[in-house]
């Protein structure tokens, strides 16, 4: 009797910690556009292109080439639906109109991706002002958030800007779980000069909201925004790591009937975490990572401002994939990532490598049994 209550009292006291709405995100879910998907679909993912006037401080400007040529050559060509997940256009520095001057063949080639299904564009923090701007080239494909529909599942595409708000003002996260997705991260996408707007810190407060958000949800939310790709979300270890922080964020502000199920929560999260160190030390925080994983519901398809290329998420049927794209010339010491060979594309210098793939149905049968 004794033990069943106090178990039931745990229960309780414990439920008020998970839950936590974020009316932001909610209202995003709630209003997206519905996109049908099927086992036949194919639709690539890019994000933070940040297009300028095509002068010194564009820095859409190295990898334009780039872009231009998988687009055309590859995408389109291979039958893709295309959407850009938010900031685009970077309108923080320059007029609309100097951009769409500038890069004016991309607009009309972005739109040529209707004729393989859809093309669609969320708006991010810096092109924001173009959302409902009827004279946009681009405004009959804009929308604020999709919703995939891949049978009874849901795939959520917003930019991401949006959880960092009510995340910044209300949990300000110290975290040096961001460290490790910094280095492990960056180094398979060889992508080293993350947003300067961003540091690494507010980057993980915006991965960790929209992380439990997509929890809570049982979605999978696809983002941009930080510039950090992201493949089936976090590592365990950076999740004990966060979890950890915000119960010590809650335990000087919590009732004294609630401490001690705090405490105790930290307790057997630092054992746990514990083991994932001493696992992830002896295969390497690389291979660590990627075995403790828990639940797979964030994917982030980071940036074309990079330095040594592009990543992109690809949906092809029942696969997701995070890709890197990038000049063989200017790369010609590109780690390979695990097993993966790049393919060249026709004749270019341009190579495409696989960094990770995954079926959607496994995605989402560990979503439903793990978050
Ligand atoms: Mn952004």
């Amino acid at each position: 009797m004794g033990l069943s209550s106090s178990a039931f009292c745990f229960g309780s006291n414990m439920m008020w910690l998970h839950k936590r709405k974020h009316p932001h995100l909610e209202r995003l879910l709630d209003k997206a556009k519905s996109v049908h998907l099927d086992r036949s679909s194919k639709v690539v993912i890019l994000s933070d292109l940040h297009m300028g006037n095509g002068g010194r401080l564009d820095e859409f400007r190295r990898n334009s080439d780039l872009v231009k040529n998988i687009l055309e050559r590859y995408y389109l060509a291979q039958k893709y639906s295309l959407v850009l997940n938010g900031d685009i256009e970077e309108l923080l520095k320059f007029p609309l109109g100097s951009i769409e001057s500038q890069w004016s063949d991309f607009y009309d080639l972005f739109q040529r991706f209707e004729q393989n299904g859809f093309f669609w564009k969320t708006y991010g923090n810096h092109d924001a002002p173009l959302l409902g701007q009827k004279n946009y080239k681009l405004a009959s494909s804009m929308a604020e958030s999709l919703k995939f529909r891949y049978g009874k599942e849901t795939l959520l595409l917003f930019h991401g800007h949006q959880a960092s708000v009510f995340m910044w003002e209300t949990f300000p996260i110290v975290s040096r779980a961001a460290i490790f997705f910094l280095r492990y991260i960056a180094k398979p996408a060889g992508i080293k000069n993350f947003s300067v707007a961003h540091n690494s810190r507010r980057r993980f407060a915006v991965e960790k909201s929209i992380y439990e958000f997509s929890n809570r949800e049982k979605i999978v939310s696809i983002i941009g925004h930080t510039h950090r790709p992201l493949f089936e979300s976090l590592a365990k270890m950076d999740y004990l790591n966060y979890k950890i922080e915000d119960f010590c964020r809650m335990y000087p502000i919590a009732e004294e009937e609630h401490r001690t199920a705090i405490k105790e929560q930290i307790e057997s999260m630092k054992i746990e975490l514990a083991a994932c160190y001493k696992q992830g030390k002896k295969i390497s925080l690389r291979s660590g990572i990627y075995n403790n994983l828990t639940i797979p519901s964030l994917f982030n398809s980071g940036c074309t401002i990079g330095k040594r290329g592009i990543t992109a998420l690809e949906i092809e049927g029942n696969t997701i994939r995070l890709v890197c794209w990038y000049n063989g010339n200017q790369s010609p010491k590109f780690d390979r990532e695990k097993d993966n060979q790049p393919t060249k594309l026709d004749s270019t210098d341009f190579s495409r490598i696989i960094l990770n793939e995954d079926s959607l149905d496994y995605v989402f049968s560990r979503l439903h049994l793990l978050a």
